[in-house]
C-alpha cells in the first residue's frame, strides 16, 4: 500500500491517559481533590460513577499494555499520581506498593516496545494540601510538588526519558478558580491569577530539579502538556481582534510563553497590574522561570475558541474575571461534536503547527491529546462484537491531514497521541463519552478493540495512511 501522506521517521504513534482516570483508587495513600469531591457529592458525576474502579489499570496494566502493543502503539503517556506515590507529603517519602506498581507499568511499557511518557500532575492535587494550605494558592505546596517530582525522578528516571510537569495547567486555573467546573468550585479572579503564577513557578522549579539532579544526562527530556485553544476573532474589526488577542494571552500564552520563552507576555502582566490582581512574585522566582524552560512541548488540541468584543459591559460584582476583555462567540454553522459540546475544527492543527514554528522558535513538540468522545457507542457494535467507530477514524484522519501539512511546511512535530487508548473515566462525565481505541465494559471490565484500534495499527505500521 502506498500512503497518501507519510510522517517523519520515528514518529510517535501513541495515546494518552492519566492515573486518576484509568487506575482506580486501589491501595492509594491519599485522596485527590477529585476522589474527595466524589466522596462528598457523587451526584455530580454521570450515573454517579466515580474514580473508584475506573478502567482497573492498577490491576490489569499488564494485559492492558499488551493490547496497546497489539494495536501498534509505539509510545504511551500516563501520569504518576502524587496521591499514590507519596506516603509522606511533607518529606516526599514514597509508598512501597506504589513503587512496585509504577515500576511494573514502566517495565511493561518498555517490554511492549512503547516509550513511556510520564506526567506528574493531571488535576490530582492531594485534597489535604488544599485543606491545609489552599493548594496551588500556596508556595509551600509548590515546594512539596518539587519533592514529589524529585522522588519520581530518582525512582524512575533511569527508564523514563520523557517527563511532563503538568497536564493542562490552565484547567486548574479555569476549573477550580474561575468557572467552577472542578472542585473546590471557587470564583476568585485574584486567587486565579496567583495560582496561574504558582503553577508556572512549580513547573519551572521541577524542570530545575530535573536538570540539577542530572536526570537529563542520558538523553532525558522534560516538558509540559498544554491545552491550546487558539482564538479566532468573529471579524477583523479592531475590537474583535483585540478581544481575541487577550483571550489568547490569557488562556494559551500564560503557560506557553513562560514554558518556551521563560517570560509572561507583557500585555497580560500590564493588564493584571492595571486591574490590581497581579500575583506576588520575587525576582529570584522570576529568574527560575526565565532559566528553566522546557525541552519539548505537548499540545492537547480539542477545540478552538471563537471570540468577539464585549457586547454587554462586564459585570464585576463577582470580582475580576478574564471575561472583562472578551465574549465567547457562538459562531453560526460551526461543526459540533454534540456529545461533548465541542466544536470540531481540524484546520486548527495547521495553525498550531505554524504558530509554534513561527513564534516559539520551532521547538520540538507533539500532539499529546486529540480525540472524539462519543456517547452510546454500543449502537455501533457489529455481529462480531466490535464497535465500528468510523466517525472516530474520520476525525483522526482529518486532524492528521492538517498536522501533516504543518509538518511539511517545517513545523517540528515528532508525534501524535490520541486521547485515549482504553475508554477511561472523565471529570464529571465519568463514562458518558467514550474516546478509546479499546472499549471497556464497566460490568465486567472486559476490553475489546474497536475498529479504530485496528486502523491505528495500520497507520503506525505504515507511518501514515
Ligand atoms: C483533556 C484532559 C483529559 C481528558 C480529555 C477529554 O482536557 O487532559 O484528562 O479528560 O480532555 O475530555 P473529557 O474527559 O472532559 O471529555
Amino acid at each position: 500500500m502506498t500512503n497518501k501522506i507519510e510522517f517523519p521517521k520515528n514518529f510517535w504513534w501513541g495515546s494518552a491517559t492519566s492515573g486518576p482516570q484509568s487506575e482506580g483508587r486501589f491501595n492509594k495513600t491519599h485522596n485527590s481533590v477529585f476522589d474527595h469531591w466524589y466522596d462528598i457529592d457523587p451526584d455530580v458525576f454521570f450515573n454517579k460513577v466515580g474514580p473508584d474502579v475506573a478502567s482497573n489499570f492498577y490491576n490489569s496494566y499488564k494485559e492492558d499494555l499488551e493490547i496497546l502493543q497489539e494495536i501498534g502503539l509505539n509510545s504511551f503517556r500516563t501520569s504518576i499520581q502524587w496521591t499514590r506515590l507519596i506516603k509522606d507529603l511533607e518529606t516526599g517519602e514514597p509508598d512501597e506498593d506504589a513503587i512496585r506498581f509504577y515500576n511494573g507499568v514502566i517495565d511493561e511499557c518498555i517490554k511492549n516496545k512503547m516509550i513511556p511518557v510520564m506526567n506528574l500532575h493531571h488535576f490530582d492535587l492531594p485534597v489535604e494540601l488544599f485543606d491545609k494550605y489552599g493548594g496551588w494558592e500556596s508556595k509551600h505546596v509548590v515546594d512539596l510538588f518539587v519533592k514529589f517530582a524529585e522522588t519520581a525522578f530518582k525512582l524512575f528516571g533511569d527508564r523514563v526519558k520523557y517527563w511532563a510537569t503538568f497536564n493542562e495547567p490552565m484547567v486548574i486555573v479555569e476549573g477550580e478558580y474561575l468557572y467552577k467546573f472542578h472542585y473546590p468550585l471557587l470564583q476568585d479572579g485574584k486567587k486565579a491569577v496567583q495560582v496561574l503564577y504558582n503553577v508556572n513557578l512549580a513547573s519551572a522549579k521541577v524542570i530545575k530539579a530535573y536538570k540539577d539532579g542530572g536526570y537529563n544526562k542520558d538523553g532525558g527530556q522534560i516538558g509540559i502538556i498544554l491545552n491550546l485553544t487558539p482564538s479566532y476573532p468573529r471579524s477583523q474589526d479592531a475590537d474583535d481582534v483585540k478581544a481575541s488577542e487577550f483571550a489568547d494571552d490569557f488562556f494559551n500564552n500564560s503557560f506557553l510563553d513562560t514554558a518556551v520563552k521563560g517570560e509572561f507576555t507583557k500585555n497580560l502582566v500590564s493588564t493584571f497590574e492595571k486591574d490590581n490582581v497581579i500575583w506576588e512574585s520575587t525576582d529570584e522566582e522570576l529568574q527560575i522561570i526565565k532559566k528553566n524552560t522546557i525541552d519539548f512541548l505537548g499540545v492537547n488540541y480539542y477545540q478552538p475558541r471563537r471570540v468577539k468584543a464585549k457586547e454587554i459591559a462586564f459585570d464585576g460584582s463577582n470580582g475580576w474575571m478574564p471575561d472583562k476583555y472578551f465574549d465567547n462567540y457562538d459562531m453560526p454553522g460551526k461543526r459540533m461534536n454534540p456529545y461533548r459540546g465541542w466544536e470540531i475544527y481540524p484546520e486548527c492543527m495547521y495553525d498550531i503547527a505554524m504558530n509554534i514554528k513561527n513564534n516559539y522558535g520551532n521547538i520540538q513538540w507533539y500532539i499529546s491529546e486529540n480525540g472524539m468522545g462519543v456517547e452510546g457507542e454500543e449502537r455501533y457494535i457489529n455481529k462480531d462484537g466490535v464497535i465500528e467507530d468510523d466517525y472516530r477514524i474520520d476525525f483522526f484522519k482529518e486532524h492528521l491531514e492538517f498536522l501533516h501539512k504543518g509538518i511539511q511546511e517545517g513545523s517540528n512535530c515528532f508525534g501524535y497521541h490520541s486521547w485515549t487508548p482504553i475508554d477511561c473515566w472523565s471529570w464529571m462525565n465519568a463514562y458518558k463519552n467514550r474516546y478509546g481505541f479499546v472499549a471497556v465494559n464497566l460490568e465486567n471490565q472486559k476490553k475489546t478493540i474497536k475498529k479504530s484500534g485496528r486502523w491505528i495499527k495500520e497507520v503506525s505500521e505504515n507511518n501514515g495512511f
